[in-house]
């Protein structure tokens, strides 16, 4: 009998709605608690408890621990890369204060374990870009990528100083078809089958060339729910792990969509998002994840395409 009980904060997101499903099927809907800054859509309000709470208020959160007697919290509320630009106050606001609130619970002994996300958006200009290795140079150049660092320092130091069980993936660029995801610089990933699907052209925003490290959705919710379950004694990284699948650029995946959709047609118009796409990794080291913790990535390009195609193909059939 597993005693977790689960605290998801930020659970309606790209990641947050499919890892509930997940953890649900693996624990039991009533074990796991999904919140968000509002209420979710009737599906996700009928398939087990909600709670509105909003991240960066501790009480909120601490009310939530009491009244279900949690013992995990996934922090997964943030605001991402893009977004982040045009709101760095908020952003930096939302993702410390929600980091802190959480790290103060396992401290005080309210909570025994933490889940928080990092980003490949830690790094920047001045990282080697290819195969970039887990401890290396790490200059952010976006609100998000500065919030990311910190709170991996601060991770660090909450295990070192107090004992906080925490432990934490640099995501790559995640690729879902059940919820959009909102506001990061790898979105166009997404969006490229959505106007594929709809449209047969894609204007995308980043040049033809950016290669960035990326995931398929289901690769990354094995990544989080593993590096839960493993032993403490397994987890060697206190800060963030490294964690990759593959690297492609807007180029080679319009290249993909093209072998199932001949007539599809990408063009290229570059805005602010090109900058920060520049600043991060064309792929990513993750061998400490894979030896530490068993970590092995399933799907590639073609597989992700395939999927991608299937899956939204009825959403868009006329
Ligand atoms: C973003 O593009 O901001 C995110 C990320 C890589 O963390 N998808």
């Amino acid at each position: 009998m597993l005693k977790s009980r689960i605290l998801v904060l930020g659970g309606c997101g790209q990641l947050g709605t499919e890892l509930v499903a997940h953890l649900r099927a693996q624990y039991g809907a009533k074990k796991v608690i999904v919140s968000d800054i509002k209420e979710a859509d009737d599906e996700m309000m009928a398939q087990g408890p909600f709670e509105v709470i909003d991240a960066t208020d501790y009480s909120q959160i601490e009310d939530v621990v009491i009244q279900y007697e949690i013992t995990e919290i996934y922090l997964l509320a943030a605001m991402l890369s893009a977004t982040g630009e045009k709101f760095p106050a908020k952003a930096w606001q939302l993702n410390m204060t929600s980091l802190f609130n959480v790290l103060d619970l396992a401290k005080d002994g309210k909570i025994e374990k933490v889940f928080w996300p990092s980003s490949i958006a830690v790094f920047g200009e001045s990282t080697p870009k290819n195969n970039t290795p887990q401890q290396t140079v790490m200059e952010p150049s976006t609100v998000y990528g500065i919030s990311k660092l910190a709170g991996e320092r601060w991770c660090e130091y909450y295990h070192r100083k107090y004992g906080v069980d925490v432990r934490s993936i640099r995501y790559p660029g995640l690729i879902s078809y059940k919820t959009a995801p909102g506001g990061g610089t790898t979105d166009y990933a997404v969006d490229i089958f959505h106007k594929a699907l709809k449209h047969d052209c894609y204007v995308s925003f980043l040049n033809a060339q950016s290669e960035l490290p990326m995931m398929y959705i289901e690769d990354a919710i094995r990544a989080t729910i593993a590096i839960m379950n493993v032993p403490r004694s397994q987890i060697k990284v206190h800060s963030s792990y490294n964690l990759a699948a593959l690297s492609f650029t807007p180029e080679q995946l319009a290249a993909e969509i093209k072998k199932h959709r001949p007539d599809f047609q990408i063009s290229y118009d570059p805005d602010f998002r090109q900058e920060i796409a520049d600043s991060w990794p064309n792929s990513i080291d993750d061998s400490e994840a894979r030896n530490d913790w068993g970590w092995e990535h399933k799907f590639g390009i073609e597989e992700i395409t395939e999927i991608m195609l299937r899956e939204l193909g009825p959403v868009y059939a006329k």
